[in-house]
């Protein structure tokens, strides 16, 4: 039987076990990517480890989230990220250099390795055909210190492209039908691989916004073929040795086939406060806009951005709608630079920040009340833009570009205009000055830890019982950022007791207060969820900050898998409900017990759980692993590896 390229790249990597879909697996990591938002917390835990180089192929540390840099937290953070890069052996991309996932694929990423990035759009390198998987801190740092990563073997989807792109329809219409097709919930544990002849007609820019959002449907990662586009691609950016070769067996077996015609696909947009909520642009046409936002780690590209200049070329923002631009990076903004459409884009009234996450994660340019934002980045959940009334609809840049110049959403086809074709370039500017290499000199170097760093707190063993209140409950699609919000709360990610003071506070603004006093009274606190928990990013304060406030377990619906792993990472056990009714039953403030829990974890047991307050009990599932469990009796990982 042919192989696709999903079990080739993860054969050659396996450290422990087969490819067996459903099955742990460990595989190699080849490099890995951190963001300052999570990456603080991961050197940390690094080097905490006591090595004194990091054993991987490549590892670089991006600064682009946290820039805003309202007092010394931020810089402070900056400088012990460049600091440690220096003295293990990691490259650094300086703030102003460009968005991770965007500077990944121009300057790093190679077709078949394995990439594991701090961030949940991780797998935007997978337009080059890598497999590109997003985790927590903790598993980056044990990758960087030589480790395998552990994760259950993947079902492959194959995702079938044919036919060809019309006019003013592009990826991100791609993405949103997709998104249409699977939803964002019931895709964990499968690779979305993609391929056939639409695929080829596809640039790697374009392939990258598609495996960026497959994130928004929980996949482990999403990845096309590499070809000759994406050798043409890899020389245009002077790495053209960087190159190979990848593909599936034309007999490839697959456990799922879904055909999609590009032909046929229309623009379309995601409406609040789901990525998975998909209608027709025309359907919403019309709608008054007040901003438009371009840009973030999809449909930032030179590409994406240079068919923006040419539809606003001579034109002007509509006088209702604040425009913003945030460029995938630097290169980027050299590239617009040297064709003169930086200027063309300055002139329409564009306001252009630095090649920085920044509105996308609403630590910057929070819309005005009850807005209407269009916007090409990947979320529109509840409250990411830091204005809690707006409406966040996800679409194409050309669907964003029209809707800007008319001041209401608009289906760009119907703006009677020729579709600007923009061709890849055959040979970037590039200028790397902004990456700055190890220090020849390790042992000289000195970390430097501002006032805000403060150690990762640790968590003590898994008790005999878990005993205590259901501190909340909340329904499906709980997203991280429900959890932790991060935006302007986010400076404060190395500084865990003074983060955790923001734990659920979109969804209930008392929860701090009484988890502090339940945990400081002696008791566990437990949360309840719905279907798919712990969707979006892969940011491992939403299990950190929990932990810290005495949350011991999780009972949900279902979990998604970076969120689910963030937990146990953290010590705090995610169960699921058996039934609907289980969960129906239960309520914010009842007092739960689940005795003997270390016991029959290691007995593999069934476990049950008592509602003292309901006077029932019921019994949950629990899909562990050996490893998982030890590493929950143990407390957590940071104990788990120091035990070992
Ligand atoms: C996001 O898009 O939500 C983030 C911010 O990039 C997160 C990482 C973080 O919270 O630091 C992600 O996607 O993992
Ligand atoms: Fe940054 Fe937004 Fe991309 Fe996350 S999704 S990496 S916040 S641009």
């Amino acid at each position: 039987m042919g192989k696709s390229i999903t079990q080739k790249i993860i054969e050659k990597h396996l450290v422990e076990g087969n490819f067996e879909p459903g099955k742990e697996i460990a595989i190699k990591i080849d490099q890995t990517l951190t963001q300052d938002a999570t990456g603080t917390m991961a050197y940390l835990q690094f080097e905490a480890m006591g090595l004194s180089k990091v054993k991987t192929e490549l590892s670089v540390s991006y600064i682009d989230h946290n820039t805003i840099q309202v007092g010394f937290e931020n810089a402070d953070d900056h400088r012990y990220l460049q600091s440690v890069a220096a003295k293990y052996g990691i490259l650094l991309s300086r703030a102003g250099n460009g968005i991770c996932h965007q500077v990944h694929l121009e300057r790093f990423g190679k077709p078949g390795k394995t990439l594991l990035g701090s961030d949940s759009h991780t797998p935007t390198a997978g337009g080059l055909g890598m497999i590109a998987i997003g985790a927590g801190g903790l598993d980056i740092a044990v990758a960087m210190g030589g480790e395998p990563f552990y994760l259950t073997c993947p079902k492959v989807t194959k995702i079938n492209l044919k036919g060809k792109l019309k006019p003013w329809v592009s990826a991100k219409d791609v993405v949103l039908k997709v998104l249409e097709i699977f939803t964002t919930k019931g895709n964990v544990g499968a690779i979305f691989e993609y391929g056939g002849e639409g695929a080829k007609t596809l640039s790697v820019p374009e392939r990258a916004t598609i495996t960026n959002m497959g994130a928004e449907c929980g996949v482990t990662t999403s990845v096309f073929p590499s070809d000759e586009t994406t050798k043409q691609f890899l020389k245009a950016q002077g790495r053209e040795r960087d190159w190979t070769e990848v593909k599936a067996d034309p007999d490839a077996e697959y456990d799922w086939v879904v055909d999609i015609d590009l032909s046929e696909i229309v623009p379309l947009a995601a409406y609040p406060h789901s990525p998975g909520n998909i209608k027709t642009v025309k359907e919403l046409s019309g709608m008054k806009v007040n901003q438009v936002c371009i840009g973030s780690c999809t449909n930032s590209s030179y590409k994406d951005l240079m068919t923006v200049a040419k539809i606003l070329k001579g034109k002007k923002v509509h006088p209702s709608v604040s425009f913003v631009i945030s460029p995938g990076s630097k290169q980027v903004i050299e590239n617009l630079a040297k064709e003169g459409a930086l200027a063309d884009l300055y002139s329409t009234g564009a306001r252009i920040t630095e090649p920085v996450c920044g509105f996308c994660i609403g630590n910057s340019q929070s819309p005005q009340t009850e807005a209407v934002s269009i916007r090409t980045s990947n979320r529109n959940f509840f409250g990411r833009s830091g204005t809690k009334t707006a409406n966040l609809y996800l679409t194409s840049p050309e669907t964003a570009a029209a809707s800007l110049l008319t001041g209401k959403m608009i289906d760009p086809r119907d703006l009677g205009m020729d579709y600007p074709v923009v061709e890849m370039p055959a040979k970037f500017y590039i200028d790397d000055s902004m990456i700055l290499l190890p220090s020849e000199t390790p042992d000289a170097v000195k970390i430097y830890r501002g006032p805000n760093i403060g150690d990762p707190p640790s968590n003590p063993p898994m008790s005999a019982d878990i005993s205590g209140v259901v501190t909340i409950k909340v329904g499906d699609k709980i997203t991280t950022d429900h959890i932790i919000p991060a935006g302007s709360r986010m400076k404060y990610r190395s500084n865990v007791p003074k983060y955790s003071e923001f734990v659920f506070e979109i969804v209930d603004d008392t929860f701090y207060k009484r988890a502090s006093e339940i945990r400081d009274s002696g008791k566990h606190n437990i949360i309840v969820g719905g279907l798919s928990y712990g969707q979006g990013s892969s940011r491992e304060h939403a299990a950190l900050c929990p932990m810290f406030l005495g949350v011991k377990a999780v009972i949900a619906k279902s979990f998604e898998r970076i969120h689910s792993a963030n937990l146990i990472n953290f010590g705090i056990i995610p169960l699921t409900f058996k039934t609907e009714s289980d969960y129906d039953q239960i309520d914010s403030g009842d007092e739960l017990e689940i005795p003997d829990i270390r016991k029959v974890l290691s007995e593999n047991k069934p476990l049950i759980v008592k509602n003292l307050t309901k006077g029932k009990q019921f019994e949950v599932n629990y899909e562990l692993s050996e490893r998982q469990k030890n590493i929950l009796l143990a407390g957590g990982m940071l104990s788990y590896i120091k035990n070992k």
